[in-house]
């Protein structure tokens, strides 16, 4: 039906007319919206199938990617790309009327993610069905995504983001999927012919319902599925507590509001994680659900257990998803009578783990008497890994007490999941070549030094087909016209643009197709904030996460520094610039929510002074998502990647802005590293202080950032600006931040980087006059961006990690 264009019209309009008895012309945006998207997911229906009977009947090996987010955006756009049909339904519907990038913004942006984290899984689950690998997701249908921002009066205020208001599309229910998850209670441990054998009693059960969505790849007929699971209560009440009267009734209701709270929402922090105990039964929601049904499956195809590790690898994500460890263990040795020794090596030939950070209050840990109460079998395995574990460390380091406590897996009334995660898995990776670095030498060394051959790198990427393809056509256009289209295959060969780095037709349209990218966001932030936008200015853009290592404060204060410049001069020769800004705090950490208000604050002073007009402009753009980053991107002139050097494990916003010709004003952190390798000096722009600085003043201290106020008279003058006028007020509300830099000494060498910040923009100003060298700069970056395509990476993970090869359908 989607083959030509006049069938397209044809079917369409008799679907619709079918399915709501309306004729066409009374249809609504978000009536299109519904028709096309049910009948895409219809169409991708019998790929799906036979995707997944294909596996059965061949038995293929199949990875489960773990992860408590998926922040997978829209997809419309990108199941009309990936099946080919894009252009035929574009111009049938406008033909019909109707313009396609509408009709996508009636999609609800299904945000469950924070950020990098969940971003790089939707990338993987794009790349994994692309290049025709059997690979799904494992996650969990939150009721309510990452929080909607609204910016009033400056500050940030959280609204639920509930986000299935509307029915989904893409999901479909699947109760006889469903299996039983269990909480609390206690176990019975009983001998029986010498074996022991425990047994969960007086547990609370809850219903774990998979809602699957089909993954659309690239190639039109591989089709995985990404498997989210909805928390709901196990009976009606008369059957769980006999009677609807009185109290009994008003039990289930709790009961019924405990379960739900399960899928509720997603927890608003990609560092920080309080020890909720929500969050922890959230984990082995997935975790045992996940599994459960992944052994349901693998139980079908009539093999013996003994050969998992041959069918099934697990990937975690991060530590959130580590006790996939014990309910395997307990799984295989509880309901399948394995003995420990066999259990454990299954786990371990079976799971590996991506560590996606260094700072230490993203490690997780667990108090033990939570795991206990709420996971009493879960509890007694990990206990046994440990004890197990601490007499391995004994015999091979005897008597090497300290080495013992900073290693084992309990310590201090706590579990340490990251350690765990370690012990258990084959593979533990890190997520840039500088980030598994930071891992292997200094943050994970002793189980490096113990286990040699089990760290290895795996640097991230993006998918080229949501944030080329789809989120800048033009710029697609112009690439296939001129290297042809294998390059969607191979993204590497992208690198065959470079040839036309200082060709000037070539550079014209590059040009050209950036303008007209501005053009758009500048309409859009116009339509947001009231104000015009120069669209020839330099588009200077951070959009991420508010972390103080993210570092946008030092962005606002150069802001500030430039502001304070042309009061002085006002007739400063210098490039207009427009400053972006889009980020989340979560919403409990005040120092990032302070830092919007600030950015906030500066832009209200700044875009109202006549002195600075046609100079500087600053935009925050409220509730930045992944719908939000398809329509900025691609208009970018210069991207932000200024995180403190070792705090970035990779970055991929850093990659996006690459791929779409942005320019990086960026430390050498993460992946800017790699970035930096590829393009050297010339094409990008560095400064601040190196990873190994940053590591060596934590360790033997010997920085001041008091001496730096007191001998550089910019940042004096600056930060003073924060607690006076002509941003500072009565309230004092930036105190917090001035603080933060003088009293505890500037924990991200914000205003040690400062001077080579301000230099490095003075710097851009002067680089961007020459157009003709920008622009051979931003081809240059294009052309190497297609190494971080996360087709790239999906292919070492499979090699290298989980040993499997692409299912030729
Ligand atoms: O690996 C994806 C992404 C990296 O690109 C970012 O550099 C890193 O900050 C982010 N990490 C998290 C932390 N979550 N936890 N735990 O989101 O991962």
């Amino acid at each position: 039906m989607f083959n030509d264009k006049e069938t397209f019209k044809q079917v369409f309009r008799e679907t619709l007319i079918g399915k709501l008895g309306k004729p066409l012309e009374e249809a609504s945006n978000a009536d299109i919206y519904n028709i096309l998207g049910n009948m895409i997911r219809e169409n991708a229906g019998k790929n799906w199938a036979d995707t997944n009977q294909r596996y059965k009947a061949d038995k293929d090996k199949q990875v489960y990617y773990f992860s408590m987010e998926f922040l997978i955006g829209r997809l419309l756009g990108n199941n009309l790309l990936n099946m080919g049909v894009l252009e035929v339904v574009r111009a049938g519907l406008s033909e019909l009327g109707f313009c396609l990038l509408d009709i996508e913004e009636e999609e609800a942006d299904a945000g469950l993610g924070n950020g990098g984290l969940g971003r790089l899984a939707a990338c993987f689950l794009d790349s994994l069905a692309s290049l025709q690998y059997a690979g799904h997701g494992c996650g969990i249908r939150y009721k309510y995504g990452l929080f909607e921002q609204k910016i009033v009066d400056g500050y940030q205020v959280e609204l639920p983001d509930y986000w299935l208001q509307n029915p989904n599309v893409w999901e479909v229910r699947r109760e006889d999927k469903q299996v039983e998850v269990r909480f609390w209670g206690h176990v019975e441990t009983n001998a029986v012919d010498g074996h022991l054998t425990f047994e969960h009693k007086d547990y609370e059960a809850v219903r774990a319902i998979p809602y699957d969505v089909p993954v659309i790849g690239a190639d039109q007929r591989h089709v995985n599925t990404l498997r989210n699971w909805s928390a709901e209560s196990i009976t009606q009440p008369a059957q769980t507590f006999g009677s609807l009267a009185g109290t009994d009734y008003h039990k289930f209701l709790e009961y019924k509001r405990s379960v739900e709270s399960i899928s509720e929402f997603l927890y608003p922090d990609d560092s920080q994680y309080e020890g909720k105990l929500l969050r922890l039964k959230q984990q082995y929601f997935l975790c045992s659900a996940g599994l459960q049904s992944i052994l349901r499956t693998f139980g079908k195809l009539g093999l013996p257990y003994e050969s998992l590790p041959d069918k099934v690898a697990l990937h975690i994500n991060d530590t959130h998803p580590t006790l996939v460890i014990p309910e395997l263990m307990r799984i295989l040795m509880d309901e399948h009578g394995m003995e420990w020794e066999q259990a454990w090596s299954i786990t371990n030939r079976m799971v590996s783990y991506t560590n996606h950070t260094i700072l230490s209050e993203a490690l997780e840990k667990w108090p033990i008497q939570m795991v206990k109460e709420l996971l009493p079998r879960i509890f007694l395995i990990i206990e046994e890994i440990n004890a197990r574990f601490c007499g391995e460390l004994m015999s091979k380091y005897p008597g090497d007490q300290d080495r013992i406590s900073q290693m084992a897996i309990i310590h201090d009334d706590q579990v340490r999941m990251a350690h765990l995660a370690i012990v258990a898995s084959h593979s533990v990776n890190g997520v840039a070549a500088l980030h598994t670095e930071i891992l292997q030498k200094r943050e994970m060394r002793l189980f490096n030094e113990m286990y040699p051959h089990r760290f290895n790198n795996k640097t991230n990427g993006i998918t080229h087909r949501r944030w080329l393809q789809h989120a800048n056509p033009e710029l697609t256009g112009l690439i296939n016209d001129s290297i042809g289209t294998r390059w969607m295959h191979h993204p590497q060969e992208m690198i065959g643009l470079i040839k036309y780095c200082e060709d000037a037709s070539f550079q014209e349209q590059v040009a050209g197709i950036k303008r007209r990218n501005k053009l758009k966001l500048a309409k859009y932030i116009s339509s947001k904030h009231g104000e015009l936008v120069d669209p020839d200015s330099i588009f200077d853009v951070q959009v991420k996460r508010l972390h103080a290592y993210k570092r946008q404060l030092l962005n606002v204060l150069n802001i500030i520094h430039m502001y304070n410049q042309i009061k002085d001069n006002p007739s400063m020769d210098m490039v207009p610039r427009t400053f972006i800004f889009g980020a989340k705090a979560a919403p409990s950490y005040h120092l990032a929510k302070r830092i919007i208000k600030l950015i906030n604050t500066v832009a209200d002073v700044v875009n109202k002074d006549p002195d600075v007009k046609g100079k500087i402009r600053i935009f925050f753009l409220e509730n930045y998502s992944v719908s939000l980053a398809e329509k900025i991107i691609p208009a970018a002139d210069v991207s932000e990647q200024i995180s403190t050097a070792s705090k970035e494990a990779s970055g991929t916003g850093n990659m996006k802005f690459m791929m779409n010709g942005a320019l990086t004003i960026g430390t050498m952190d993460g992946a800017n590293v790699e970035m930096h390798e590829m393009l050297g000096d010339n094409n990008m722009f560095l400064f601040g202080l190196r990873a190994e600085q940053v590591l060596d003043y934590y360790q033997y201290g010997g920085y001041h950032a008091r001496d730096i106020y007191n001998s550089d008279s910019r940042v004096k003058e600056v930060l003073d600006q924060l607690v006076t006028g002509p941003f500072g007020s009565h309230t004092q509300e930036f105190l917090p931040i001035f603080q933060s830099l003088l009293e505890n000494n500037d924990e991200f060498f914000v205003l040690k980087d400062f001077a080579s910040y301000v230099e490095t923009h003075v710097e851009i100003d002067r680089a961007y006059r020459n157009q003709k060298e920008w622009l051979k700069k931003s081809i240059i970056n294009i052309g190497h961006s297609g190494k971080f395509s996360s087709d790239n990476t999906i292919s070492r993970y499979a090699a290298e990690i989980w040993n499997i090869s692409p299912v030729r359908m």
